[in-house]
C-alpha cells in the first residue's frame, strides 16, 4: 500500500494489471485456456517458474488482479482467490497440514468451519484441540511441539468474540506453528492480522469484500510459500477455482470497501447502543460496546468494530416473532450485504448444531444476528423498535 491511505488503495488496488486500451476497469478475461509464444515459455509458465497463465483452474488475469488487490490491502506477500470462503479455508488448512499433525482451533467458529475440522480433518488423521481462543492461557496449554497450525476466527460468527492475534501469534511461533485467521467479519478496513503476526488470512469474499450479495467467493492471503503451496498443490488437485466474472465482481466491490465499512461501522455501533438500552433485549454482542468483555482488545487490534452484531431476546418464539415483524431488514442468512440482513441463529446458520454444541458455542435460543447494511441508520432502528414491540 506504501504511503497511500487505505481508502485510496481500495480504489486503485489491482487496477495496475494489464487492462488494454487504457480501460480503468479491469477487463473480465473470460478464458480458460491461454496460448504460449514458444514451447520453452509454455514449460516455464506451466511449472510456475515464469509468471503467466495457461489454464483457468490455476489462475486467470482477472483473478490475478483480484489477488494483487487483496494482497495489497491485507499487506500480504501473495493471495489466492477461490470459488468460496469455505474453499479458501479448506485450501489454507490443507496447504499447512499433513495427517498426524496437531491443529489448535478456537472453540467458537463459523458452523461449516467447525464441521470441516470435525467431519473432514479429524477423520483423515489431523488431531484437533479446541480452545476458548480469547484466553491465551488455554491456548498456551493446548500448544505442543507438534502443533502445526493455530486457527482463529476473529471477530467470531455469530457472537463477535475476539482472539488476541498478536499474543497468540507470538506463542504459536515459539513452537513453530503457523497462525491462520478468518478475518471475514472485520475486513482489512478494520483489522490487518498479518501486521499482528498471523501467517495467513482467509476471507469469505462473499461477504464484505464483494459487498453486494451477488457472488460467492473466497481468498487466502499472506506468506508467499504457503499461498503458492495452496495454489500449486491444493487448488491443482481439489479445483475450487473462482470464475473470472466473480473475481471481477469482488474487484468492483473492493473499490467501495472503505466507504461501505465506514458507514457500516458507524451504523452497527449506533444500533448496538439502541438495543443495549432496550428493556426487551437482555444482551447485545458487539465489540464496540464498552460492555463487550473484550472491548479493550477490540480497541487495540481493530481500527473499527465492524458492521455485525447479535442480540438476545427471551426465547426462540420471541426471536421468530421479532423476525417476522421486521419490514425493512431482510430475513436472510449471510452477511456483509448493502441491505440489512436479520436471522434467528438457531434456525439458520447454527441449525445443524446439536443442542449441546449450540450451548458450547454460546448460541442461545433467543439469539438474533444482524448484518447492518447501508440504509439510513434511523430507518433500521425504527424498524427494529417497531418489531420489538411485538416481542
Ligand atoms: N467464514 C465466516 C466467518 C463465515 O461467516 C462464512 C460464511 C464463511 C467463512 C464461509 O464462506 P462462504 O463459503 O459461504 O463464502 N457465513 C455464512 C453465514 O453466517 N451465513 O451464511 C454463510
Amino acid at each position: 500500500m506504501g504511503d497511500r491511505s487505505f481508502a485510496t488503495a481500495t480504489v486503485h488496488a489491482g487496477s495496475r494489471a494489464e487492462s488494454g486500451f487504457g480501460a480503468l476497469s479491469v477487463p473480465i478475461s473470460q478464458a480458460s485456456v491461454f496460448s504460449f509464444p514458444s514451447a520453452e515459455v509454455a514449460a516455464r509458465i506451466h511449472d510456475g517458474h515464469e509468471p503467466g497463465f495457461f489454464y483457468g483452474r490455476m489462475g486467470t488475469p482477472t483473478q490475478a488482479a483480484l489477488e494483487a488487490a487483496v494482497a495489497e490491502l491485507e499487506g500480504g506477500e501473495a493471495a489466492l482467490a477461490t470459488a468460496s470462503g469455505m474453499a479458501a479455508i479448506t485450501l489454507a488448512l490443507l496447504a499447512c497440514l499433513e495427517p498426524n499433525d496437531h491443529l489448535v482451533a478456537q472453540g467458537a467458529l463459523y458452523t461449516s468451519t467447525a464441521a470441516l475440522l470435525e467431519e473432514f480433518l479429524e477423520p483423515i488423521g489431523i488431531e484437533v484441540s479446541r480452545v476458548n481462543g480469547c484466553v491465551s492461557e488455554d491456548l498456551q496449554s493446548a500448544l505442543r511441539p507438534d502443533t502445526r497450525v493455530v486457527y482463529l476466527e476473529t471477530p467470531s460468527n455469530p457472537l463477535l468474540r475476539l482472539s488476541d492475534i498478536k499474543d497468540i501469534a507470538k506463542r504459536a511461533h515459539r513452537v513453530g506453528a503457523l497462525v491462520i485467521v478468518d478475518s471475514t467479519f472485520a475486513t482489512p478496513y478494520n483489522q490487518r492480522p498479518l501486521e499482528l503476526g498471523a501467517d495467513l488470512v482467509v476471507h469469505s469474499a462473499t461477504k464484505y469484500l464483494g459487498g453486494h450479495g451477488d457472488l460467492v467467493a473466497g481468498v487466502l492471503v499472506g506468506r508467499q510459500d504457503i499461498v503458492e503451496r495452496a495454489r500449486w498443490r491444493m487448488m491443482r488437485l481439489l479445483g475450487p477455482a473462482i470464475a473470472p466474472f466473480n473475481a471481477w465482481l469482488v474487484l468492483r466491490g473492493l473499490k467501495t470497501l472503505a466507504v461501505r465499512m465506514e458507514r457500516q461501522n458507524a451504523s452497527a455501533l449506533e444500533i448496538a447502543r439502541f438495543l443495549a438500552e432496550h428493556a426487551k433485549v437482555p444482551a447485545v454482542h458487539h465489540p464496540g460496546l464498552e460492555t463487550h468483555p473484550q472491548h479493550a482488545l477490540a480497541r487495540r487490534q481493530m481500527t473499527g468494530f465492524g458492521g455485525m452484531l447479535s442480540f438476545e431476546v427471551a426465547n426462540a418464539a420471541k426471536a421468530r416473532r421479532l423476525i417476522d415483524r421486521v419490514e425493512l431488514c431482510s430475513r436472510a442468512t449471510s452477511l456483509g450485504d448493502v441491505a440489512t440482513l436479520i436471522q434467528h441463529s438457531s434456525s439458520l446458520t447454527q441449525a445443524s448444531l446439536s443442542e449441546a454444541q449450540r450451548k458450547r458455542a454460546g448460541v442461545t435460543e433467543g439469539l438474533i444476528r444482524l448484518s447492518v447494511g447501508l440504509e439510513e441508520v434511523d430507518d433500521i432502528v425504527e424498524d427494529l423498535a417497531q418489531a420489538l414491540e411485538a416481542v
